[in-house]
């Protein structure tokens, strides 16, 4: 049973249809998802029976109208479901991300009336599922200086290169795919059987296991002009989608780090070494002391965030700063829990060391501790220090 951890009661200043929101993804992920992710994990699968559940439950496309099939909720309100599934996994919260924020998003935002009536119910009710290709071997931190290329052909436009490290790249019937025109860079809605579009599983990730994730391949595959997302110009358009999962990340982290808590305390009441409970120790005692305090101090950063958000007073560099900051809280967290645990913390029968490794993934992707640091220091100092 997940004990709820909000030491400066926090579900004080939630409305009570946020609280029950909350509660609800609390419980199904307690009920459906956690009895499952260790088989997922261990066979590097993420669990797809799931995905209708997570239609019915409304955190595909929380912030969508609900004209387009989405729940028409708020920022604070996607905060917090990303929260409750990051607590089981951040694979779980990882699919959530990518079809909310980095799919259904550029679609409603940069989209024609025409490709959002033909994706967004069917996205936000998990019949299709979408993934987002920005990320190339070559070009990471660095999209900038992507290679795939678009060139104008009769009806459309051929689409030549490769993305790399796609979430729900293999399980995608829809792919946004980035790309340079001669215009500059431009969205493209990639169908799953058009000719010359492959996929493939990248093998043997330690971390995030319980998540699809894929290289993409265009072969001269042909997109037809009306599957272009005629509002998306310039690398702006891409850059703008991640501050949507980004934001889902500085609170989906905090999920994780509870997790891990959570899961130390109740370990150090109960093991018993030279006779009494480790938790009787001061320096057990000294290191949950800093989980918890830090991990209030990313929970006060999350919801005066997303209240900035709903405010839509948030710009990107403040969701720099609550990714960054909350990602370092939950790494540090879950390492201290990790050594809590002691042996058995090694092994996936307890949850900590899955959330310690996938928050490397974690950290990593949507701009590493690097770029969020790079972010904050141009918004600063005026000067980029990019280049
Ligand atoms: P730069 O010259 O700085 O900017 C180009 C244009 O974009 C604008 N811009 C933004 N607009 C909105 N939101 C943002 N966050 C923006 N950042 C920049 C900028 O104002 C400019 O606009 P304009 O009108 O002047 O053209 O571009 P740059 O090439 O110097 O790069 C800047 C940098 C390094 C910050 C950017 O490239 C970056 O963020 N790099 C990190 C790449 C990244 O985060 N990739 C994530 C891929 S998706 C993913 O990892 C999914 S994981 C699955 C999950 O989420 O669960
Ligand atoms: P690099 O950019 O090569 O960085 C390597 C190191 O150099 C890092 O430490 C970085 O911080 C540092 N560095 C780079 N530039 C600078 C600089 N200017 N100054 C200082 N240090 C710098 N991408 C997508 O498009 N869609 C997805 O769905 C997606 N899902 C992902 C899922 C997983 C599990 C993972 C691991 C990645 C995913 N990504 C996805 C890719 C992710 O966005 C990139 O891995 C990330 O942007 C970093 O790029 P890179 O891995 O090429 O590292």
């Amino acid at each position: 049973m997940f004990t709820d951890i909000d030491f400066y009661q926090l579900s004080d200043l939630f409305s009570p249809e946020e609280r029950m929101i909350r509660d609800t993804l609390r419980t199904w992920v307690e009920d459906k998802f956690l009895p499952l992710v260790r088989e997922y994990h261990g066979r590097g699968l993420f669990p797809t029976e799931l995905i209708p559940q997570l239609g019915e439950l409304g955190v595909l496309g929380v912030t969508i109208p609900e004209a387009y099939g989405g729940a028409g909720l708020s920022h604070t309100v996607y905060g917090l479901a990303m929260q409750e599934l990051e607590r089981g996994d951040s694979g779980l919260r990882s699919f959530a991300s990518v079809q909310g924020s980095l799919v259904m998003y550029p679609i409603y935002q940069y989209g024609s009336e025409m490709q959002k009536l033909k994706f967004l119910p069917a996205l936000a009710a998990g019949e299709k599922i979408g993934c987002f290709g920005l990320t190339e071997a070559d070009h990471g931190s660095d999209p900038g200086g992507m290679e795939t290329r678009a060139v104008p052909a009769d009806g459309g436009w051929l689409l030549n290169g490769s993305k790399m490290w796609i979430t729900n790249g293999t399980l995608a019937d829809v792919a946004v795919v980035w790309a340079k025109t001669p215009q500059g860079t431009n969205g493209f809605l990639v169908e799953k059987d058009f000719k010359g579009f492959t996929a493939n599983t990248i093998k043997g990730k330690f971390s995030l296991r319980a998540s699809d994730t894929a290289e993409l391949s265009f072969q001269d595959c042909f997109v037809p002009e009306e599957n272009r997302l005629p509002l998306a110009l310039g690398l702006k358009a891409p850059l703008s989608c991640l501050n949507e999962a980004r934001y889902g990340i500085a609170w989906g982290v905090i999920g994780a780090a509870m997790a891990c808590y959570d899961e130390a305390l109740q370990y150090a009441r109960t093991r018993i070494q030279f006779g009494q409970p480790i938790a009787s120790f001061q320096l057990t005692q000294h290191k949950l002391v800093e989980m918890l305090s830090e991990i209030t101090k990313a929970q006060l950063l999350a919801y005066r965030l997303g209240r900035l958000k709903d405010a839509g007073q948030a710009r990107h560099f403040h969701i720099s700063m609550a990714k960054r900051n909350n990602v370092d809280m939950a790494l540090v967290t879950s390492r201290q829990a990790r050594t809590i645990l002691g042996a058995n913390g090694i092994t996936d029968e307890y949850q900590t060391i899955r959330h310690l490794l996938n928050l490397e993934s974690v950290l990593t992707y949507e701009g590493t501790r690097d770029i969020h640091t790079l972010i904050l220091g141009e918004h600063i100092t005026g000067i980029s220090a990019f280049k």
